[in-house]
């Protein structure tokens, strides 16, 4: 990016008598009449900036921490540009509290924690109102001292660059398997925004079948643009989509394998259906018995991890993701790969490599993981790796480059060998504290603009765990949602677990009815993976959904009647069932049975105005139950691992395939 502008070359102090020079000229010093006293005074020896310097002399502390205010000037802000505060203070009671508001009438606040000699505070910030104004609240029986206020507005320079549009394949899915007259719904999230470019727009998406054009569409909903392509014959296909913006640049989606063939498709999962899939993740101790009676996604805990494959340097150990890697593969489910770079769980002997042999090595465990998984619908290229989040990313960081031109030319190394080994991945960049964090957002943001000019992103990853979220107003958390979403790339929220601001069942169901549909139901979020499910065995204990024996939490038995109720879209992970259209249809006529397939737990419901008369068989014709099914009324029926047949009144009969059994 050679042709910048630099508009913002001459940033323009917005502070008035910034430096104390012209006394108290344009400041309002307060003092609340709630008994608060001070001596505020301009002091001309020992300034840090010029000749002079406010001091104010705590002598008796009011009620409120604004009873004792200096105050500035009102200036105006552009409400979309960034702006950062830096000022000189000391106190001579080192540790007392400075605390600034940043406000005309919205609350924005940040405290400073003084030194007893000169040094420099600063705080960047956007604003959240037209009209911004500095106000410094002494709280501490303290001398503070205060020089060379300053607000300037940091926003990037505009930049002449095209940043090429963003294109996702959300559905279907990596690995998907749809049966031969099936349709199968193609969408793709596109936009252009979200680069150090000007905003632009998307003028189309092309679609392709094995780079054959199968159709194209111009008009979005919520950024994504869907056609339904009816396969005419059963084998692989590789998806792609081709977004291009009102500049005539374009991009190509990473691709999408699916399969078609003859066989029934199977319905799993709570989300079967329903639009997303809803995951979870393998633990180090296997996989659970029940996953696929309620999960349609997976990712392995840990088994990714670059300690857990080559904790020896080139002895490789795929078992445990291996496990995961073929729950999903063989059930056609979508695999995250978790994760390339975590600046936590690393094998140690990476710490003492030279940069050439750190990037061969890295690039080597990438193409070794690239090259065993075919099927992997997303990539966690970097995790946790916003500054502050874990030291060691320095490894990383030091090892492929440092900040380099683009101030991320490491993350940009990874995310490069990721495109280049993953063709048919999505690339995602996934931290923590982003669904409750705007500053988090705004820090991740600065890297995502980066990857989106170079089109090496393909989503954010939004870690979700019970400590930023469970608390969260849902108006906040939709916020937030909206705010990652100027990014222009799908957000995939990809490690979730919600333990209740009380850490019990009750308070548990109150976050996930308070916050779940928040995410499920925002238009850019395209999937949920839950970090574990069993009360008890998962990363926070306190977070599950399921206890040991089987017995459901409140909030399990309102996230399936939530899913339920959800419009069907016919996917994921539906295709055909285990009784064909016309019977679905001669069903619904008088009688439902579900889900099918169930997991033992079976629904018989007689909506018709006459009793039924219900037989149960085993696949060997052996009777199983019987029973009178009275008019408008439903029980629920347990069944053990099987093929049963469902005779109503002796003359229809369904088939009910039973996956699995609840223990
Ligand atoms: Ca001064
Ligand atoms: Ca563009
Ligand atoms: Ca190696």
């Amino acid at each position: 990016m050679a042709l910048v502008m630099c508009l913002n070359s001459m940033a323009q102090n917005l502070i008035l008598n910034p430096g104390f020079e012209n006394d108290i000229a344009d400041w309002y010093m307060n003092i609340g009449t709630d008994g608060a006293s001070a001596n505020y005074t301009i002091e001309s020896i020992g300034s840090p900036e010029g000749n002079k310097h406010f001091k104010c002399e705590v002598q008796t502390l009011g009620k409120n921490e604004y009873s004792l205010q200096l105050r500035g000037k009102q200036f105006a802000v552009d409400e979309t540009h960034q702006y950062r505060l830096t000022f000189k203070a000391k106190s001579e009671t080192s540790g007392a509290v400075l605390k600034v508001y940043i406000q005309v009438k919205k609350f924005m606040a940040k405290p400073f924690t003084l030194s007893d000699s000169w040094a420099v505070y600063s705080h960047e910030f956007f604003p959240n109102e037209p009209s911004k104004q500095i106000k410094f609240n002494f709280k501490a029986l303290a001398n503070y001292y205060i020089d060379d206020v300053t607000v300037e507005d940091i926003t990037q320079p505009v930049s002449t660059f095209n940043t090429p549009p963003s294109c996702v394949i959300t559905t279907p899915h990596v690995n998907a398997y749809y049966k031969t007259g099936s349709a199968v719904t193609i969408n793709a999230y596109s936009t252009d925004i979200g680069g150090s470019g000007l905003a632009g727009s998307v003028s189309k998406v092309e679609f392709f079948i094995d780079d054959q054009k199968i159709g194209e569409s111009a008009a979005a909903s919520n950024n994504t643009y869907t056609i339904v392509w009816n396969p005419n014959k059963t084998g692989e296909f590789r998806i792609t989509a081709k977004a291009i913006d009102n500049l005539g640049k374009s991009f190509t989606s990473a691709g999408v394998l699916i399969s078609i063939g003859t066989e029934n498709a199977g319905k799993i999962g709570l989300s079967a259906g329903k639009g997303k899939y809803l995951g979870n993740v393998v633990r180090n101790t296997g996989v659970e018995p029940t996953f696929t009676d309620f999960w349609n996604g997976v990712t392995s805990g840990n088994g990714g991890k670059w300690i857990t494959v080559e904790r020896t340097r080139d002895v490789m150990n795929w078992d445990m993701a291996d496990e995961a890697y073929n729950l999903a593969k063989n059930n056609h489910l979508p695999y995250r790969y978790h994760t390339l770079a975590w600046g936590q769980q690393y094998p140690t002997w990476i710490t003492t490599l030279n940069p050439s042999d750190f990037q061969e090595e890295l690039e080597e465990f990438i193409k070794s993981a690239a090259q065993r998984y075919k099927y992997v619908d997303q990539v966690d290229v970097i995790n946790e790796g916003l500054p502050g989040h874990q030291e060691d990313t320095k490894y990383f960081i030091n090892g492929l480059g440092g900040a380099g031109v683009s101030g991320y030319d490491w993350a940009v190394w990874l995310f490069k060998k990721a495109r280049q080994y993953f063709p048919n991945s999505k690339l995602v960049l996934n931290d923590f504290g982003l669904v409750n964090n705007t500053s988090n957002i705004r820090e991740q943001q600065s890297l995502l603009k980066v990857l989106r000019d170079s089109a090496l992103i393909d989503g954010i990853g939004a870690q979700s765990h019970t400590t930023d979220l469970t608390a969260m107003n849902p108006k906040d958390l939709k916020n937030n949602l909206d705010l990652m979403s100027i990014s222009g790339v799908p957000i995939y929220i990809t490690e979730m677990d919600m333990q209740g601001v009380n850490t019990d069942e009750e308070s548990q169901l109150t976050s996930y009815q308070n916050l779940f549909p928040v995410l499920w139901e925002h238009p850019g979020v395209a999937g949920i993976t839950l970090w574990g499910y069993i009360y008890g065995d998962m990363w926070k204990p306190d977070a599950g959904l399921i206890y040991i024996n089987g017995t459901e939490r409140p909030c399990m038995v309102w996230l399936k009647n939530y899913l339920g109720k959800q419009k069907d879209l016919g996917y994921p992970l539906i295709g055909d069932h285990t009784t064909s259209a016309a019977e679905i249809q001669h069903v619904k006529g008088y009688f439902e049975m579900y889900p099918n397939p169930s997991n033992g737990e079976l629904f018989l419901q007689n909506t018709s105005a006459n009793n039924l008369r219900i037989t149960i068989y085993d696949v060997y014709g052996r009777l199983v139950d019987h029973f009178n099914l009275q008019s408008n009324s439903n029980v629920k029926h347990n069944l053990l691992k099987g093929v049963y047949f469902v005779n109503v009144d002796n003359h229809d009969t369904f088939k009910v395939l039973v996956i699995s059994t609840i223990r």
